[in-house]
């Protein structure tokens, strides 16, 4: 019996890192957990079985506890995510981030935010940070000035963090720029669409250890543009929102659900600047998808 984690998986087969033999096995898990339906995740520490030292080849006979779990990308026991935002090609999608940022405060993951490509856009990627430095530690970078990297290499040193993101934002560029190496392909955005091209497919974990005292490990994972909100109530939503959470008030309604009825506490955070405008409205955007869905649900 061996330990290892998980660095990599494709079609059922997983690259398991092992410490005592410092090597990566390709391994299959064992159909119990198909039956538990549980799925061996990428950052899941996993005990081996059946170990063939020549061909490098093992069984993952179990999944250790998982210290967190993320849904998108689907990873296990990562303490921190990078969300990267392009400052201009593609587009961000300022929802989207929303929508993670609410998702990752639900199983108590720290999500920064990096807006990318700072050098086509200086003055959009400062629009970002005032949008959102007052939910989410914010970081402008550019890989045409590796520099700007370091207070985030800082920021994640001795963690295990995740990077994630639309396609094309920049993710992959940034893991190969810290670690020094081409580990990840890099792809340009599509002409036509101003979309990024999926370039990398499946979520990789690295231990990098280059420009980090402490071990450090970073997980690449494939671009998204879909997110659904999670099936929660609406009323709860706020409890993810740290610029409400954090100034709590009263509102004239106590139903309130703070979408733009008169009285409500969130006018006096949009005033006294402690809450963005457009993070409010979207806000309320997705407040109404949680209302349908939740009706949907229990009709
Ligand atoms: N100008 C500029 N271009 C960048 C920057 N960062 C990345 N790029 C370019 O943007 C394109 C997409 O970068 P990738 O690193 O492949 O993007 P990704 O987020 O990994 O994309 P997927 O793997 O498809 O999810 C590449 O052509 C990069 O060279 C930046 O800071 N400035
Ligand atoms: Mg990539
Ligand atoms: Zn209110």
């Amino acid at each position: 019996m061996d330990k290892g984690i998980i660095l990599k998986g494709v079609g059922g087969l997983y690259s398991v890192w092992t410490d005592s033999a410092g090597e990566i096995y390709r391994c299959t898990a064992r159909g119990i957990f198909r039956k538990d339906s549980k799925k061996p995740l990428i950052g899941d520490k996993v005990t081996l079985s059946e170990i063939d030292d020549n061909n490098k080849t093992a069984a993952i006979v179990e999944i250790a506890p998982r210290k967190s779990e993320l849904r998108r990308p689907a990873v296990a026991n990562v303490d921190k995510l990078i969300f990267v935002a392009a400052a201009s090609n593609p587009k961000p999608d300022l929802l989207l981030l929303d929508k993670m940022i609410v998702s990752a405060e639900m199983v108590g993951i720290e999500l920064v935010l990096m807006i990318s490509k700072s050098d086509q856009d200086r003055e959009y990627a400062e629009e970002i940070v005032k949008q959102y430095s007052l939910a989410v530690k914010c970081f402008i970078t550019s890989a045409k000035n590796k520099e700007s990297f370091l207070p985030i290499v800082k920021y994640i040193e001795g963690s295990t963090a995740v990077i994630a993101g639309q396609s094309g934002a920049g993710k992959s560029t940034f893991i190969n720029c810290i670690t020094g190496k081409e580990l990840m392909d890099t792809g340009n955005l599509s002409e036509k669409t101003g979309r990024g091209k999926h370039t990398t497919r499946h979520s990789e974990l690295f231990k990098v250890t280059d420009c980090f005292d402490k071990p450090t490990f970073i997980i690449d994972s494939p671009g998204f543009s879909m997110f659904e909100a999670e099936a929660i109530e609406p009323v709860l939503l706020q409890k993810y929102y740290p610029e409400m959470y954090n100034n709590e008030g009263f509102c004239r309604f106590q139903d309130c659900s703070h979408t733009g009825e008169p009285g409500c506490f969130t006018d006096e955070l949009i005033k006294s600047g402690k809450m963005h405008q457009e993070r409010l409205e979207r806000y309320a955007v997705i407040y109404k998808e949680l209302a349908e869905k939740y009706k949907k649900r229990y009709k």
